[in-house]
């Protein structure tokens, strides 16, 4: 079982890459764990009152619950799961999407993992001086409804000034291409982070551009045994597909940014943390104690990549789309 130090090989792919795959990352009993508390937590979830989640026809409620899951550990389902009232339609444990975004502060069994030395070995070896987990999610690739996942780059969801994140992705069953895995873009954390989707003061979210138009065939499969761990540059483009198979394919996901000084959360990111629920390091190296590596980080991003600090880089047409209907980070 790994002891979540990488080796110069790992880094030097991650780095060609913008992705990498640690085989065998938790044992069988820590994914079980992990699998059996996120179906109690569904089975808890009160699944009667779920009129807020009718995106069309209350959409300030279903942006407020949305928005407040930076603070929580709260359901969202597939948008197939409702009739065209409002209704759901299917049992609620096949019609949940995810759960998030606080899981690994929140939740006693998703926080041990989310802060086991093995995780904090993988961030340090990175060359993160202050990793700050800021989003989890639970992410539920349901038989025959488990929607698409468009093909995207984490930093345009979570930004600091500089950017700085990294998702680290633990499936919880294989992932295969006939359930939906994910495919991720060789080399595309080097091309920069295509748009931003930024968050108003009013609480409404837009993309600040539309998204590139990307070759499709550049995609690769990361077809993943349940275990594996799967590192994400936060520039890499990645998506995976709808899940047209019997098979469920259940992943973990987190991301994590810099907490270091010299690294600023971004106010205009739509994940912001109510002040009693404040992000926690896991650990903290930055006031100079910890290991002094000459090697750059591997989580630095392109220089044509930061436009986290550059509103003025945002071409004032492209400002202001709203978000598609129910579209979501991932
Ligand atoms: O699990 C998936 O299908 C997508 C996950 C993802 O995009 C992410 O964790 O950044």
């Amino acid at each position: 079982m790994s002891d979540g130090r990488l080796t110069e090989e790992h880094l030097e792919q991650f780095s060609r890459d913008g992705f990498l795959v640690l085989e065998g990352f938790s044992s069988p009993e820590e994914v079980a764990q992990l699998k059996a508390r996120g179906e109690e937590l569904v089975e808890a979830f009160d699944a009667e009152n779920v009129s807020i989640f009718s995106t069309r026809r209350q959409e300030s409620t279903t942006d407020r619950y949305f928005l407040d899951s930076a603070s929580s550990v709260s359901c969202f389902f597939e948008e197939k799961a409702f009739d065209s009232e409002g209704k759901l339609v299917a049992d609620k444990t096949r019609a949940i999407n995810k759960i998030g975004h606080a899981m690994h502060d929140l939740d006693p069994v998703f926080r041990r993992w989310s802060r086991s030395p093995k995780v904090a070995a993988v961030m340090e070896s990175l060359g993160f001086q202050r990793p700050l987990p800021v989003q989890s999610m639970l992410i539920f690739k349901q038989p025959y409804v488990g929607g698409e996942v468009v093909p995207h780059q984490d930093s345009s969801f979570i930004a600091t000034d500089p950017l700085s994140c990294v998702g680290i992705w633990l499936a919880l069953e294989d992932a295969m291409r006939s359930n939906g895995c994910l495919w991720a873009l060789p080399g595309s954390h080097t091309k920069g982070v295509h748009r931003r989707f930024l968050r108003a003061p009013d609480g409404s979210v837009t993309f600040d551009a539309d998204a590139p138009q990307l070759d499709d065939s550049g995609f690769v499969p990361v077809e993943v045994k349940a275990g594996s761990l799967v590192l994400l540059h936060g520039a890499n483009v990645h998506r995976s597909s709808e899940n047209s198979s019997p098979l469920s394919r259940h992943a973990y996901s987190m991301h994590i940014v810099e907490g270091a000084p010299g690294y600023a959360w971004q106010p205009d990111n739509w994940l912001q943390r109510r002040a009693d629920v404040p992000f926690e390091p896991l650990y903290d190296h930055s006031s100079g104690s910890g290991s002094s590596s000459k090697r750059a980080p591997a989580f630095v991003h392109a220089a044509a990549a930061c436009r986290a600090a550059a509103p003025s880089a945002v071409a004032p047409a492209a400002v202001g789309r709203p978000a598609a209907a129910g579209a979501r980070p991932y």
